[in-house]
């Protein structure tokens, strides 16, 4: 009889080897689907716009006559397609600050646009702005501040309870919210007194009316305060928080800039930051909008960190973006366009140090799809990845971005270019980072390169990548 063994061996070894490799196991805090959602956003507007506006304050004391609010030709639909052409994802509006107007018919308070002149005490901000996102095709998120200075309960148990049929008010009214943000201050309101805020009842108030909603606070539950107000996370910005060490209002904010390595939750961080120096519109400030070159570093140190950027518009006492916001604005989509627009890593092969196997090759970093990962194989958590260019070109940029769901891994990495004609063996460092999270993007100074390697030198775990791009120099 024929010895059938070697054939047998042969297709057992084909079949192995057609047999799709193990997943990675996930490692640490992994995301949501509403996290997930959240982190493609990457860039949004904040609109400080409400009494403070009128009476030139930042913060104000809740006993301004509601006769004050009188926006003139008040346009949400202007908003809406300034933010979209700048290539923000939705609009969070300042529905209620520490003054306590609203700027919806709340029937939980009596100093809101329905005692103000406006739209002869029939306007609501909060529909127009909805409606508006709606035909633009924004996400709409609200800002309600718990600290109340207008409200005769605040400082008292019934207080929370208002504070919550408030937040139901406006969960239920106006269509799907993508995110809510809570402000940590708590001062005294009208009778002197400070309220023991109840978030563990507001949190479930928003589960509860919009269980797609992410909830941002100094401390989460899902999104972090990155702990400065100017923009930048950092070079290590982990999406993972010891959650219960911090709340809001903790003292402790500056470690939320970082993140806590291997943290019990997944919180990332989101830089809120405005591009003038105050939150409201004061029109002295007409001439003190950031500087291009200021928003491009902003940009670097926020999304490029791997966190959202929530960029502040002060609306203005007309009730729309003044001219000097949204030329800024374009200009600002202008040089991201530029930049980040001819990806020259798409669709090209890409060779690993090491692969985990079948279904997670390293050609996967490049073939355009969120879904697709290259990962290394168990026990290995160093690896180096090359990619080479049609030709080649000037090239400035290189994004990365880890596989986020099976959790954060990276910790160490570094950037270098093939730059033929060079000396040596022709490789150059361009750059170098701790974390890549979500993304990350490496700038560096335009290099003519014709090959990209990109060298992970420590993880967490096997590291676990979804995407390398590198942009042609504009
Ligand atoms: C802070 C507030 O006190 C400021 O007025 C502003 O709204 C900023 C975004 O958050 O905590």
């Amino acid at each position: 009889m024929k010895n059938i063994y070697p054939a047998l061996l042969v297709f057992l070894a084909c079949l192995i080897g057609c047999q799709p490799a193990q997943a990675p196991d996930p490692v640490g805090a992994t995301p949501s689907t509403n996290h997930l959602r959240w982190h493609a956003l990457e860039y949004y507007a904040f609109v400080h716009f409400s009494m403070n506006t009128f009476t030139n304050e930042e913060w104000g004391h809740g006993t301004e006559s509601p006769e004050t609010f009188q926006p003139t030709a008040l346009d949400c639909r202007q908003w809406a397609r300034i933010c979209r052409d700048a290539g923000m994802k939705g609009i969070i509006l300042t529905a209620k600050h520490h003054d306590g107007f609203c700027l919806w018919p709340s029937a939980y308070s009596t100093h809101t646009v329905a005692q103000s002149p406006w739209r002869d005490g029939k306007g609501d901000v909060l529909r127009e702005l909805s409606a508006a996102c709606q035909e633009y095709g924004l996400l709409m998120g609200v800002y309600l501040s718990p600290w109340d200075r207008n409200h005769p309960a605040y400082g008292t148990d019934a207080y929370n309870e208002v504070f919550k049929n408030t937040l139901r008010e406006v969960l239920t009214q106006y269509g799907s919210v993508f995110e809510v943000w809570f402000d940590g201050a708590n001062g005294e309101g009208p009778n002197g007194k400070k309220q023991v805020y109840d978030f563990p009842g507001f949190i479930q108030v928003v589960r509860e009316t919009q269980p797609g909603a992410v909830i941002f606070s100094d401390a989460g539950p899902d999104i972090r305060w990155v702990g400065n107000e100017q923009g930048f996370a950092s070079d290590t910005n982990w999406h993972t928080l010891n959650r219960d060490d911090y709340f809001p209002g903790t003292p402790r904010y500056r470690e939320l800039t970082q993140g806590n390595p291997g943290g019990t939750h997944w919180v990332p961080s989101e830089c809120d930051v405005s591009i003038r120096p105050g939150w409201y519109y004061h029109a002295d400030q007409d001439t003190a909008v950031k500087t291009l070159e200021h928003l491009s570093r902003i940009w670097y140190g926020s999304v490029g960190n791997g966190s959202n950027l929530l960029l502040n518009i002060p609306v203005d006492r007309r009730g729309l973006i003044h001219p000097a916001d949204s030329a800024r604005l374009m200009a600002f989509k202008q040089w991201r366009d530029q930049r980040f627009s001819t990806d020259l890593a798409q669709g090209r092969p890409v060779t690993a140090s090491a692969t985990r196997g079948r279904g997670y090759e390293a050609d996967r970093l490049t073939d355009g799809q969120v879904a697709t990962c290259w990962a290394a194989p168990d026990g290995v958590t160093t690896a180096t990845l090359e990619v080479s260019l049609p030709r080649p070109t000037p090239v400035a940029h290189v994004r990365l971005e880890e596989y986020i769901a099976l959790g954060q891994r990276i910790t160490s990495f570094k950037v270098l270019a093939h730059v033929p004609g060079s000396t040596g063996d022709g490789w150059q460092e361009v750059g170098k980072g701790a974390t890549i999270g979500a993304q990350r993007i490496v700038a560096f100074e335009p290099v003519t390169a014709d090959q990209i390697r990109i060298e992970i030198s420590s993880a967490l775990a096997p590291p676990v990548l979804a995407a390398l791009k590198v942009f042609q120099a504009p």
